[in-house]
């Protein structure tokens, strides 16, 4: 099972601009629906178009609000912002607070990037996540790095991927997976990969022991290439809605986060944590993971992703 396997040609290193796919905004739109269906609930679709809002639909917005799990904090905020609002004026208010508040990475630092190394809890979709981005970009000649060394089954699952998607894999006999990742990365510069993503183990936020292998693998890393080019991302699983901030908060501290990944965004009425998490730990959100196919996974987006929790009609 160890090893690597893939190419050893190194392409041209520029990075062209990933090509967005056609259907990604209608999936993002059937992947939101859950959350959307919480948010706006049946009223909003009831009300007149120039009637203000009431203190009864305040309080069923409310209600949607926390549904759709945005957080107290945040629900108090919008409630407040669209008092006395003609109804026709909610939406676009909320749109534009909730854009405010979100943030994602420069395109231009995007380009830097030789390193993408993914920390999560268990069952985040750590593994899955880094699978979908060699896959994305694919043309960068990619490699994983497998240092998930605490489950066989987990370089198993990568390497599944990697067979299946004809993508670039790494993995190591060392059961210290700083020592895979530094193997792993020696490999990458040796052979010529681009880009590199690494996956690891899971780790309870609150386990500190585990998130100080995490502080390891990261301080190896940076032996070998600068923290210019390293970016340390957060999986979390969308569907688990205000946990996700206590996550964020340990991961944030113990380690040092450049972004996030939000996943399983399908399925999930709760995907409106989120915005809470950019706000409080100023993270961007670097990719979106909507479902379990390799390409079920694109950019953060802002505006696109609001534009399809609230509708853009
Ligand atoms: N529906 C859905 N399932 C996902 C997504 N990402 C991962 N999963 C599933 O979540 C489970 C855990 O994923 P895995 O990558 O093994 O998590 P890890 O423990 O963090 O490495 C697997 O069954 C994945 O197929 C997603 O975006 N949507
Ligand atoms: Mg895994």
């Amino acid at each position: 099972m160890f090893g690597w396997f893939g190419s050893k040609k190194t392409p041209e290193s520029t990075v062209t601009p990933l090509v967005r796919k056609d259907s990604w905004y209608q999936r993002l739109k059937n992947s939101l629906s859950q959350t959307k269906g919480a948010l706006l609930g049946p009223f909003v679709r009831l009300l007149g178009y120039k009637d203000t809002l009431t203190s009864e639909h305040l309080l069923e917005l409310k209600k949607n609000l926390i549904r759709a799990d945005i957080g107290p904090q945040l629900t108090k905020e919008l409630i407040h912002l669209v008092q006395n609002t003609p109804a026709n004026d909610m939406i676009n208010k909320l749109k534009d607070h909730l854009l405010s508040l979100s943030l994602q990475p420069n395109p231009e630092a995007l380009k830097n990037i030789k390193v993408i190394m993914m920390v999560g809890v268990n069952g985040a979709g750590k593994t899955t996540t880094t699978a979908k981005l060699a896959n994305l970009y694919r043309d960068l000649n990619p490699l994983l790095i497998a240092a998930d060394t605490y489950r066989a089954a987990a370089i198993e699952q990568l390497q599944h991927w990697a067979k299946k998607y004809n993508l670039n894999f790494f993995s190591s006999e060392t059961t210290d997976p700083a020592a895979v990742v530094f193997q792993g990365m020696a490999h990458a510069l040796s052979v010529g990969n681009n880009i590199s993503f690494i996956d690891t183990s899971g780790r309870l936020h609150n386990n500190k022991n585990l998130i100080q292998e995490l502080v390891k693998i990261k301080r190896v890393l940076l032996k070998q290439i600068s923290s210019a080019d390293l970016r340390v991302l957060l999986v979390l699983d969308g569907s688990q809605g205000q946990n996700m901030i206590e996550q964020a908060k340990t991961f944030q501290q113990e380690l040092g986060l450049d972004g996030l990944v939000i996943t399983k965004i399908d399925g999930s009425s709760k995907a409106g944590a989120i915005f809470e998490i950019m706000r409080s730990y100023k993270l961007p959100v670097y990719f979106i993971g909507c479902g379990e196919s390799v390409d079920d996974i694109d950019h953060f987006d802002s505006k696109e992703f609001i534009d399809a929790l609230f509708g853009d009609e």
